[in-house]
């Protein structure tokens, strides 16, 4: 093992330097020497400050999540108890910070005497995103030095501050703008020359006393931001521990944060969602594609099409700073599409998410033409016109005449067939699918979709061009639907004939908000607008009995007002007797008798499916891995994170269970939406998971 901790003396000042790549995570092999190094240097009367820093691309990201749930997380010194030895040294110790200090990290640098940071550093405690609170002091510490309501929205959103706001919130002490353990080191030897008392953050109360005094404003913040967290424990916890933070004795409300911390990491909701952070990571691994393959360079955009989708796409290319051109076959479709555009911005900058420079920046990225030609200079070109295989051939027989050589063509197709596409042109290995979801500006989720031509550094293309605006990248293969459609279709697939036999759309949507999903299926389609669908089924000579008569009696949705539901006040779904009575009669008409359903049958014949689905994908390869599964549905589809995406959560549910479920619907009924597949059936014997099941065929 290399050594991860070097201590160096610049005069009078010792300097530990953390190298413990890719990200200095506070694995035992860093927190072993790292303690020893302070106790060295803590005691040497030669040595009048500390500075702590770290060497590669970033300070302490947290402490190192691999080690969750195995031995040596536990394994002394933990970071508590490093922290608490950093409050007894009797010289200044100084954290100099640069990257991003995230979760233990900052609660390492919050035990310190001082901080200061470059102009580029971030700080955080984003243990809330892995169904966690930060465990060593920082929901404790960090009221003490920011105030606790700007503590509580930093700890419950998990969001990094920057430089300017962390100096301006008193977060930091210093930002210096180069040579920053330089700089560090003479902002140490300065403070130890002052020879002022130093204060460690425990002791620090000024900024709780507003708080302890009328905790009203506080507790309406945490009450908000509880309603907000739809089932999950972590930001409960954060906000009861930040409370404790005022209101409790300092030792009491540590005591009480690690309390929280045991049981959160030993909870499921956190092997969910830190098995989610890791998936998120491994999907950006392609087979096919390593790190040999670069990337071609992206420095202008093209999106052909200036509507929902196609405005939502080129935001995103603005906002990352990078020129787009936006095709419209008429000017007044372009400039509808840029209306759309600069409203968008509006609502930001009222948001306050953005401020009017902010606006006006993200504005001037963009250019609009009816003239394919004006896209010949253009790296990607990504095409988001109607869903019409005939008008796809088209768009991309034109692109294929004006594109430069090495131009990265992509379709933004939800279902077709991207192979189909590719060989409308003479390159079909510079052709894939970037399917975005709506809207395209705020969905993380990007389905890359490999076509049988692809080639590789196209594949590399589209990875880094998702990582520079933001989204979620999971590569996919070629077939209906690709994952996430091809899924939601088969959780779909009962819907139907639940309301038919005797569910309520309300019973079922509200079977999907307790299992965690932001709306229901019959709620989410009211949202979308059933005329899609409708329009869709029609063209492709299907049918919905109950949604096809809502369609044709003009109930779209929220659009008209109603549709499964009734919508008086425009948004709030409520039930709809003539719904009902709808229903009983195209029940009626079928010959269908009604009972009584369970919400776990609905669960069974919905929730079930899907996971079968994604079997199916496996086996064919669509998919890359089920931990790729749990990333598209969550991010794409609002599957509940502290469940770890459907893959994830079955295995928890028992895939032996699901088995014998589906056997059964399908000796019920028939259908084959529960004919299950072949490697759920293998699995459910073996007992074996997804991904051991992955390495066996790997
Ligand atoms: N532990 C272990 N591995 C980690 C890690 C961590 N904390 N952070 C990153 N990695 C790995 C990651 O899996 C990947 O591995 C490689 O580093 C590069 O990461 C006590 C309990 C720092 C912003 O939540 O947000 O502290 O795939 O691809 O895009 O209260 O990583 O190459 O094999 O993401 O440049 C709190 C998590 C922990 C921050 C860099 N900290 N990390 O992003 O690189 S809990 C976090 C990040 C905690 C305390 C609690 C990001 C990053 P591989 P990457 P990046």
């Amino acid at each position: 093992m290399p050594d991860t901790v070097t201590v160096s003396r610049r005069d009078d000042i010792g300097v530990i330097m953390l190298d413990n790549p890719p990200v200095n995570a506070l694995s035992l092999h860093l927190r072993q020497p790292l303690m020893a190094a302070l106790e060295t240097l803590g005691t040497d009367p030669a040595v009048k400050a500390i500075v702590i820093a770290c060497a590669g691309r970033t300070f302490v990201a947290g402490a190192d999540i691999t080690e969750f749930g195995t031995p040596r997380a536990l394994q002394s010194p933990s970071l508590p108890e490093i922290c608490a030895f950093l409050e007894k040294v009797r010289k200044p110790v100084v954290a100099a910070i640069h990257g991003t200090a995230l979760g233990g990290g900052l609660e390492l640098a919050l035990a310190c005497h001082f901080r200061v940071g470059d102009a580029g550093a971030k700080f955080g405690l984003p243990e809330v995103k892995l169904g966690l609170l930060p465990g060593s002091g920082g929901t404790v510490r960090l009221p003490r030095l920011v105030g606790p309501l700007k503590a509580l929205s930093m700890i419950v959103s998990g969001t990094p501050i920057g430089a300017r706001e962390a100096l301006a919130e008193g977060l930091v002490d210093a930002v210096f703008a180069d040579d920053l353990v330089g700089n560090a080191v003479a902002f140490a030897r300065a403070k130890a020359m002052e020879g002022a008392p130093l204060v460690p953050v425990r002791d620090r109360d000024d900024r709780l006393g507003p708080v302890r005094a009328d905790p009203s404003a506080f507790d309406a913040a945490a009450a908000d931001l509880k309603r907000k967290s739809r089932k999950l424990e972590a930001p409960v916890a954060c906000a009861q521990s930040v409370r404790n933070a005022v209101m409790l004795p300092f030792e009491e409300a540590l005591a009480a944060e690690r309390t929280f911390f045991i049981q959160l990491v030993l909870g499921e909701q956190s092997k969910a969602q830190r098995h989610l952070f890791f998936a998120e990571r491994e999907a950006a691994k392609v087979p096919g594609v390593g790190a040999d393959v670069k990337p071609r360079e992206v420095r202008r955009a093209g999106v052909i099409g200036a509507g929902t989708m196609g405005g939502g796409i080129a935001m995103n290319f603005a906002n990352a700073g990078i020129p787009v051109t936006v095709l419209e076959m008429s000017r007044e479709a372009l400039d509808r599409g840029m209306a759309t555009i600069g409203r968008n911005y509006d609502i930001s900058v009222k948001r306050g998410s953005l401020d009017e420079a902010g606006k006006a920046k993200r504005l001037s990225m963009f250019s609009g033409t009816t003239d394919y030609a004006d896209l010949a200079d253009c790296d990607i070109i990504i095409e988001a016109v109607f869903e019409e295989m005939a008008v796809k051939k088209d768009v991309f027989g034109k692109l294929d005449a004006i594109a430069k050589p090495g131009a990265v063509l992509a379709s933004n197709t939800s279902y077709l067939d991207v192979n189909q596409i590719a060989q409308s042109t003479k390159r079909p290995r510079d052709v894939l699918g970037m399917h975005f979801f709506s809207p395209a500006n705020v969905m993380k989720l990007l389905e890359i979709v490999r076509g049988k031509d692809t080639a590789p550094d196209v594949i590399a293309t589209a990875l880094a061009v998702a990582r520079r605006i933001a989204k979620v990248p999971v590569v996919v293969g070629v077939c209906d639907g690709f994952v996430g459609n091809r899924m939601l279709a088969a959780r779909s697939a009962e819907l139907e004939n639940l309301l038919l036999e005797g569910a309520a759309p309300e019973q079922v949507d509200k079977v999907f908000t307790d299992f965690g999903w932001p709306m229901g299926p019959f709620a989410m389609g009211d949202l979308a607008g059933l005329d899609i669908g409708w329009r869709n089924r029609k063209a492709n000579g299907r049918t919905a009995a109950v949604a096809d008569a809502l369609c044709e009696a003009g109930r779209f949705g929220q659009k008209t007002g109603k549709g499964f539901y009734l919508y008086a006040d425009g948004r709030t779904p409520t039930p709809d007797p003539e719904v009902a009575a709808l229903i009983e009669a195209k029940a009626g008409e079928r010959g269908v008798n009604r009972r009584t359903i369970s919400d776990e049958e609905i669960a069974e014949r919905t929730i079930y499916p899907m996971v079968n689905e994604g079997a199916k994908i496996l086996e064919e390869g669509i998919a890359a891995r089920a931990s790729d599964i749990d990333i598209v549905w969550v991010n794409g589809y609002g599957f509940p994170v502290g469940e770890g995406g459907p893959m994830h959560w079955a295995e928890r549910e028992g895939v032996k269970k699901i088995v014998a479920r589906l056997d059964h619907w399908h000796g019920a009924t028939g259908r084959d939406t529960f004919a299950v597949a072949p490697l759920l059936r293998r699995l459910a014997a073996s007992g074996g998971s997804f991904a051991s099941a992955r390495e066996a065929a790997v």
